[in-house]
């Protein structure tokens, strides 16, 4: 018997991402959600929560090195980082690449995702034990209230407005997060799909607008993400994006897998139907 077994993450019943399963390799239920692992034909061990996938072993790099490379290298010397969500530890792995950075924090809300991640995503759950981390399990909206002056960059790598992570997507969780960055510090969110979640992005994007003198959303591919295409916001009170760390980058461009300093100028170009969306001028001849 041949099993030709698919799994799809719909997305508002209208559209889905669609992957052959070779075996569901756990599925369990954690005090916040359900928690499973699929081999994929195509994309490898898929970690899905709440069944939306939330990181597979083949397109993780795309979205890591773009929530951490971007914000850090805009830092002259970032030491003290925290990351929002991330238990699946991909995120720590690129921000063990700034040799600046003395500490990571991660603040992930279920345990459960991080052992899982352990279990299951050896490539991208490598570093979570690495002696620069220092892992809290806690509500990151709670967590955050009593961070003042604390962090060179904040890192949102959380999951979808959905579940137990709507209180990561409010003025007064971002404005905490503002009150945690030390002078020059910088901020990097996921903020969702300027293709599949339009309504979210926009929304997104006014709220970080409310909060920061400096908000600048930028693009990549996901591919096993709605829409194929992926946004993060960076934010501060007055630093702009720019490589300020040359030697550095060139070290990441090295090893990286879609990080280069091409792409760090590219991935802040607007296309004109998300400057409508957020109601950007376009050219005017
Ligand atoms: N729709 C998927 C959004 C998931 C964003 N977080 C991914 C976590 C990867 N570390």
């Amino acid at each position: 018997l041949v099993l030709d077994i698919w799994f799809t993450e719909k997305h508002e019943d209208k559209q889905g991402i669609t992957l052959k399963v070779k075996k569901t390799l756990y599925s369990g239920v954690s005090e916040f959600q359900k928690i499973d692992v699929i081999d994929t034909e195509a994309f490898g061990r898929m970690l899905l929560l709440d069944g939306l996938v939330m990181t597979t072993e083949k397109d993780e790099f795309y979205y890591h090195e773009m929530i951490s490379h971007i914000p850090l290298l805009t830092h002259l010397n970032p030491e003290r980082v925290l990351i929002i969500g991330g238990g699946d530890g991909g995120t720590i792995r690129e921000v063990l690449r700034h040799p600046s950075v003395k500490e990571i924090v991660l603040c992930e809300i279920d345990e459960a995702v991080i052992d899982v991640s352990r279990d299951y995503l050896p490539s991208i759950a490598c570093c979570l034990d690495d002696p620069k981390v220092d892992i809290h399990i806690e509500d990151a909206v709670e967590y955050i209230k009593g961070q003042k002056n604390a962090f060179d960059a904040v890192l949102i790598d959380s999951t979808d407005p959905l579940g137990p992570g709507v209180g990561l997507f409010t003025e007064e969780f971002y404005t905490n997060v503002k009150e945690s960055l030390r002078e020059n510090g910088v901020m990097a969110a996921q903020t969702e799909s300027p293709v599949a979640c339009q309504k979210e992005f926009k929304l997104i994007n006014a709220l970080l607008n409310k909060v920061f003198s400096v908000v600048k959303p930028y693009f990549a591919p996901v591919p096993t993400y709605p829409g194929g295409n992926w946004s993060w916001t960076f934010c501060s009170q007055g630093l702009q994006p720019e490589i300020r760390n040359e030697a550095l980058a060139i070290e990441l461009e090295k090893t990286s897998k879609y990080f280069n300093r091409d792409i760090y100028k590219a991935v802040f170009a607007v296309p004109n139907y998300v400057k409508d969306l957020m109601a950007l001028p376009k050219a005017v001849k």
